[in-house]
């Protein structure tokens, strides 16, 4: 699972990235600092992992992760080459889901390009150069295709798709179009997470909120990655913080995509996973090892919800609450499951 994190230069995304990734990756007050993008792997934190951990006695705990991607920032122009735009563009169709990220602090120190503070026009202006990308991406499609016959519906339905994009609008698709249109990675359907980067003070400007932000200050939650466990823990205390803004992108990244987590545990190791939305339990064995996948006979299930309300393995399972079921079983979040299987040689 990858997500890009993507917004003009110097808003920050760096700086986010290093938060989420607890990386070292090179942050100056000056613009097109990313030149070659940063991938980090990123634990996805998860209370559940810690009761699970005290209820079933596990040694050792691996949380499950995603990869984010920090890419060089996004200017006017992009889309036909300006800025480092072409490099950051074809970065950016490899990744499942988009974190745009906007300034919203002020600092006369860092410059903003174009230099006053517009969060809503700076979203505009990526929004159009990921649509002008796309929208030569059709054409070029269009082109090779409009010949053919049996590409009718393809034709019909590209051609929708980039009339709206025209308007600065979001086509709206059925299931078997958005799976038809999947091979074209088009940058502006991807899921969208929008991150506004507030200066220490400051709230998310009122007419932000059509974007339904996630509100954090980068620069803090950066420093705050640098303390040691025990100081983090302290600090959380004294300012009454719940969660913290890097937990809420990772947590909303998750809900946008659709993912589930399911844990397992093996003698003692407890270890999440990450599944998309909708897949079965052979799918997530395979996860696991394709092994599991291939040779997959059955899987023991229990939910998370169902095991901390009983409060132990045993009395659940005398309780008839851990299920055998079969390869067709749709995994739901917070499944703790066992997998069966046979090695197929
Ligand atoms: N005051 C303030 N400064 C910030 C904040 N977040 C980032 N900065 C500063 O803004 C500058 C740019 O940050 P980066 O994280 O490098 O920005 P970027 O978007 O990755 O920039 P490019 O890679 O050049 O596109 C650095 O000097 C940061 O310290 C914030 O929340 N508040
Ligand atoms: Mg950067």
């Amino acid at each position: 699972m990858q997500i890009g994190i993507v917004g003009l230069p110097n808003v920050g995304k760096t700086t986010l990235f290093n938060a989420l990734s607890r990386g070292h990756a090179q942050v100056e007050r000056y613009p097109f600092t990313t030149i070659e993008p940063n991938i980090g792997v990123v634990e996805v934190p998860d209370e559940r992992l810690e009761r699970l951990k005290e209820l079933i006695q596990a040694q050792e705990v691996t949380p499950t992760t995603v990869k984010f991607l920090d890419v060089a920032g996004l200017v006017k122009g992009a889309s036909e080459g300006e800025g480092l735009g072409n490099r950051f563009l074809a970065k950016i169709r490899e990744v499942e889901a988009i974190v745009h990220i906007v300034r919203c602090f002020t600092d006369p120190n860092i410059a903003h390009i174009p230099p006053d503070l517009d969060p809503i026009r700076d979203i505009e202006i990526v929004h159009l150069e990921l649509a002008l990308a796309d929208l030569e991406l059709i054409e070029r499609r269009k082109k090779r295709i409009e010949k053919d016959p049996r590409a009718k519906e393809e034709l019909e339905l590209l051609g929708r798709v980039q009339e709206c994009l025209r308007q600065g609008e979001l086509p709206e698709l059925n299931e078997k179009e958005k799976e038809a249109l999947k091979g074209y990675h088009l940058l502006s359907l991807k899921p969208t997470l929008y991150v506004a980067n507030l200066g220490e003070e400051e709230e998310v400007p009122e007419d932000l909120k059509r974007y339904q932000p996630i509100g954090i200050c980068a620069k803090l939650e950066s420093e705050i990655q640098e303390l040691s466990e025990q100081e983090r823990a302290q600090f959380r205390a004294a300012m009454g913080i719940e969660e913290m803004g890097l937990e809420k992108v990772i947590r909303e990244s998750y809900r946008l995509l659709g993912l589930v987590t399911f844990f397992t545990l093996e003698r003692k190791k407890l270890r999440a996973w990450t599944l998309e939305g909708g897949k079965d339990v052979r799918e997530a064995a395979g996860k696991i090892h394709s092994d599991m996948e291939k040779g997959f006979i059955k899987a023991e299930v229990i939910n998370y919800s169902d095991l901390i309300r009983i409060g132990s393995l045993s009395q659940a399972r005398e309780k008839g609450l851990v299920r055998t079921e079969g390869k067709d079983y749709r995994v739901r979040e917070g499944d703790i499951i066992t997998i069966k299987f046979h090695l197929t040689r």
